[in-house]
């Protein structure tokens, strides 16, 4: 038996004289997004990949899948594929992932956030820490933040300045209920379906409007499917979150972790300044280039915001309850030293 146990001990020091670059990575790591390049949902997600390549000499090979295609284009199925293994990474959005972590709904609590300061004071203060660990119980881990940004209201029938303008309109909404309680109080008709069923049914005229940052309108070319209205109303950032499956990430050497998650942070810079642009008075050029297509753009005075913060208020204060009051009260709390 003794040669057994030296043999033991032989593997046992061999395991342990292992570099740092485990032998068993694998060849390529999918990072799931909706949106790819030049969304900057797709440029946040590219930089990550670029700069885990750079800084681990290429030991770290990630690709990204856009589209959602590793699950399908059900967007609301990625955060279960990543806690699953079906996918390894992904940067995705707090509303996709939001049935299966509740306290993702924080996010689009209509009117929490209306400027970036807000925004930034949430994702950087105590309720973003909270979500973060909220995520991770759920057997992913989430390493920084990017942004899809404001999603603003369009339609195909007239412009939107009051909740009276929204009644009957046929919106379509993403996949968490939320949306639909706050169109439905609204007095709007919305229909939840993915984003790769949406561009078809604004098509159609199926349905006759959305709501995406300007960036995605921009990108996505939505005044060619009729999307001639928008209206500026701020009534939600949507954030997006770096984020590993856990059993994935036990896989790599805590250096390479490390890397990973600075990575993320250092990309979710790239995204944020990338979703930001062209959107505030200082450089409005974006605004400007949406206007040349002949689309007409409401811009809400804070009276008029007012009375769509008001037709919502019961919406934000049942899901609150959901979400978990204290958490809101931390977010609230941010927002109001922001
Ligand atoms: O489906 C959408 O509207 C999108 C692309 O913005 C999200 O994935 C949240």
């Amino acid at each position: 038996m003794q040669w057994m146990k030296g043999l033991l001990g032989a593997a046992v020091a061999a395991m342990i004289a292992l570099p740092a670059h485990a032998a068993d990575y694998k060849d390529e790591y999918k990072v799931s997004t909706v949106l790819g390049t030049p969304f900057p949902w797709g440029i946040a997600a590219e930089e990550w990949v670029k700069l885990v390549d750079e800084r681990t000499n290429g030991r770290i090979k990630m690709k990204v899948y856009p589209g959602t295609q590793l699950v399908q284009g059900d967007q609301t199925k990625e955060f279960t594929a990543m806690r699953q293994g079906i996918i390894d990474m992904a940067v995705g959005s707090t509303i996709n992932w939001s049935p299966q972590v509740k306290e993702l709904n924080l996010f689009s609590l209509p009117f929490l956030a209306t400027d970036f300061a807000a925004t930034d004071a949430i994702t950087g203060g105590p309720a973003g820490e909270a979500v973060f660990a909220a995520i991770e119980k759920q057997g992913v881990v989430p390493l920084g933040w990017a942004e899809n940004g404001f999603r603003e209201v369009t339609n195909s029938k007239h412009p939107i300045r009051t909740p009276d303008d929204m009644k009957g309109l046929k919106m379509r909404v993403v996949g968490s209920p939320l949306f639909n309680d706050t169109f439905t109080a609204l007095g709007a008709n919305p229909t939840q379906m993915s984003w790769a069923d949406a561009k078809p049914a604004l098509t159609t005229g199926a349905v006759d409007g959305q709501e995406n940052p300007l960036s995605v309108y921009s990108v996505a070319k939505m005044d060619t499917v009729g999307q001639k209205h928008i209206t500026l109303w701020h009534y939600m950032n949507d954030p997006l979150i770096f984020a590993v499956g856990k059993r994935v990430w036990e896989g790599f050497t805590p250096e390479d972790q490390e890397i990973l998650r600075q990575a993320a942070v250092d990309a979710g810079k790239v995204g944020i300044a990338a979703a930001r642009k062209g959107i505030t008075a200082e450089d409005p050029s974006l605004i400007e280039e949406i206007k040349a297509t002949g689309a007409e753009i409401v811009e809400l005075t804070p009276e008029q915001q007012k009375a769509f913060v008001d037709a919502t208020r019961g919406v934000y204060d049942q899901w609150a309850e959901k979400i978990g009051p204290d958490l809101v009260k931390q977010a609230e709390e941010s927002v109001a030293q922001s």
